[in-house]
């Protein structure tokens, strides 16, 4: 059927995704497994690609596929797509922004209360029966900080609405002041660090923000300081923060990303002072579902010859590429 369009989804979409991709487009179902074999046989004719980001839409891959119109990507953060290849070809790239900010929002300051409070610390040592022999140890407090946020774009303003509930001082750095943000901005991130003792750092990957939080700004963050990191891995340098971690430099982390997703060194699992989650940051029902029916969105509305919903700011729309779908 020549009306057909053929999509490539990588990365296991959540059923539901899939069933909805499949009532409008022929699918090719790939992992890394098969990615190869998906592509040498049925690039010819694939149209678009829906992606988890957890394999690179790389410039290999996007080459690969000449009739590619449009990378539909589950997630806000984009960073696992080429897109200097992407735009170089005219082709279309979305995300799914704004649903999950509150979600996200939510879920940090859980991971800042555990962090700082030692939640799951304080579980472990109950369920080891330590209670039995004597009350857990005092712990690190959020009365007396002051919160550095690193990034302040929509998630980041989420979160500091509702770390300002909890009657803390918010300062936060930005390459630019953000406007309507009446919070103090720091042009320069070790100078903000070491005036405050919290960092939460939700700025989006890439390289521009590679290692931006490395030795030198725990050093400057000094021994009280905590990092919360809901960004991307790559972010941080994870060597220097452990080496951080592990001297003292540092209080403690919560993180929810990692340099090497899934895999987390035996390094960072050691130590006591770190809560790690497995990128869990949108991860409910509620939240993935609603970022799902976006992805499947921006690509009905694409063939449909209805532009992108939610291109990416950086991708051609809607002052150079002109609908190529009919
Ligand atoms: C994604 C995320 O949902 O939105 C992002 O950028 O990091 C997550 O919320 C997740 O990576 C999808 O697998």
């Amino acid at each position: 059927m020549p009306d057909q369009v053929h999509i490539l989804s990588m990365g296991q979409m959540m059923p539901a995704v899939d069933a909805a991709l499949a009532q409008d487009f022929v699918v090719y179902q790939a992992g890394s497994e098969n990615l190869a074999s998906v592509v040498s046989q049925f690039g010819g004719v694939i149209r678009g690609i829906a992606t988890r980001g957890r394999q690179r839409t790389d410039a290999a891959l996007i080459a690969a596929l000449p009739k590619l119109e449009v990378i539909s990507n589950f997630g806000v953060g984009y960073d696992s797509i080429d897109l200097a290849a992407a735009m170089a070809r005219g082709i279309i790239v979305t995300n799914t922004p704004d649903v999950l900010n509150e979600e996200v929002a939510d879920f940090t300051v859980g991971l800042v209360l555990s962090t700082i409070r030692e939640l799951p610390q304080a579980d472990r040592f109950l369920r080891d029966g330590k209670w039995l022999k004597g009350a857990y140890p005092l712990t690190q407090t959020l009365r007396d900080r002051t919160i550095g946020m690193v990034g302040m774009g929509r998630i980041g303003r989420a979160i500091a609405k509702r770390i300002a509930a909890f009657g803390v001082p918010i300062v936060y750095h930005s390459r630019k002041p953000q406007d309507g943000v009446d919070y103090r901005h720091y042009p320069d991130l070790k100078t903000m660090a070491s005036d405050v003792d919290t960092l939460i750092a939700v700025v989006p990957g890439g390289a521009a923000t590679k290692h931006m939080i490395d030795a030198g700004i725990f050093a400057a963050l000094g021994p009280r300081g905590i990092l919360i990191n809901v960004a991307r891995g790559s972010v941080v340098d994870q060597n220097a923060l452990i080496d951080a971690l592990r001297d003292g430099i540092i209080h403690g982390a919560g993180l929810d990303v990692f340099a090497d997703e899934p895999n987390v060194p035996l390094a960072l699992l050691v130590l006591p002072n770190v809560v790690l989650v497995p990128h869990i940051g949108s991860g409910t029902h509620h939240t993935r579902a609603v970022m799902g029916e976006l992805v499947v969105d921006n690509l009905r509305s694409w063939f449909a010859g209805k532009g992108p919903l939610t291109p990416v700011a950086e991708t051609p729309w809607p002052k150079t590429c002109k609908t190529k779908s009919a």
